[in-house]
């Protein structure tokens, strides 16, 4: 009875946080509109780039556009989960944030659903680079590592120093992907004749990403320089419009009117060691 008593005591309170969120969003016009803007983009961009992949063939190029279809499809549930409640909850600040024991809206969602969109990212842009599988791997590891060590910097509420702790924690994370981005792979992008497109797409890619942790510390979830959830929401929204939707058309644009090249591409150490 004691057991039932307080799995039912979990569960109402697990209902009662989603319908807190849920009415925070609800009357915030600035901050639904945030969330909404992204999902009527996303959308637009599914049926966009479907249509953009009627002739494309060669197979390499077919998994770029399978990856990058898959981002904005991503995100549309990932708005969805923070519109209805469900991934959004009220988190109450540890002593020591500038608001300590409010009830701060956090939109933990979006940690969550990073660790699915931002591997397809760099899949696509490592697929577009021609690096090979394990290059590709470690990279995708380091980048599931910084999302879910971001979710948990959100989320903790016993101490505001944990927080700082795994914010740190998955930087060295991000430090990996970029190391990789503005390091390794351009040499393997330039081998592969796609070194002028990865070229932009990594300075659009590096820019908008290095704003993610900017947001983070400036916004509620950090120190809270500014005090609005809905502003440190439109921050990450506007982040992500050009992280996916402006990313994933350049690149698929660029995919569908250079087939060729992308069926040439060889992986760098298969070319290096003799085997292709
Ligand atoms: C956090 C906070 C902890 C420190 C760092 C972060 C980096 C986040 C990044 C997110 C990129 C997201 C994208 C989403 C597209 O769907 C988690 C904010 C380093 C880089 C591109």
């Amino acid at each position: 009875d004691e057991l039932v008593a307080s799995a039912t005591g979990a569960l109402v309170q697990m209902q009662s946080g989603q319908s807190g969120a849920v009415t925070r969003i609800q009357n915030d016009a600035l901050l639904s509109a945030s969330l909404w803007v992204n999902v009527a983009l996303a959308g637009l961009s599914v049926l966009l780039f479907v249509y953009m992949s009627r002739n494309v063939r060669a197979h390499r190029a077919r998994l770029i556009f399978a990856a990058t279809v898959l981002i904005p499809l991503v995100s549309i549930a990932s708005y969805l989960g923070m519109l209805s409640g469900l991934t959004a909850g009220l988190v109450e600040m540890p002593a020591g944030h500038a608001l300590a024991g409010e009830e701060v809206l956090s939109q933990w969602g979006r940690y969550l659903t990073w660790t699915l969109s931002t591997p397809l990212i760099l899949l696509a842009l490592g697929l577009l680079a021609g690096v090979d599988t394990a290059d590709l791997f470690v990279v995708i590891a380091a980048d599931v590592g910084m999302c879910v060590t971001g979710l948990a910097a959100a989320l903790i509420t016993s101490s505001y120093a944990f927080r700082w702790v795994f914010y740190a924690v998955s930087c060295a994370f991000f430090l990996v992907v970029l190391y990789a981005l503005l390091v390794e792979w351009p040499v393997d992008a330039e081998a592969s004749g796609s070194g002028e497109i990865f070229a932009t797409l990594r300075a659009l890619t590096v820019v908008l990403w290095l704003g993610y942790p900017i947001v983070w510390a400036l916004g509620v979830e950090g120190i809270a320089l500014v005090e609005s959830t809905a502003l440190t929401s439109w921050g990450y929204s506007l982040l992500d419009i050009g992280a996916k939707y402006v990313f994933a058309y350049l690149l698929l644009r660029w995919v569908a009117s250079n087939e060729r090249v992308i069926a040439g591409v060889t992986h760098a150490t298969a070319v290096d060691t003799g085997t292709s």
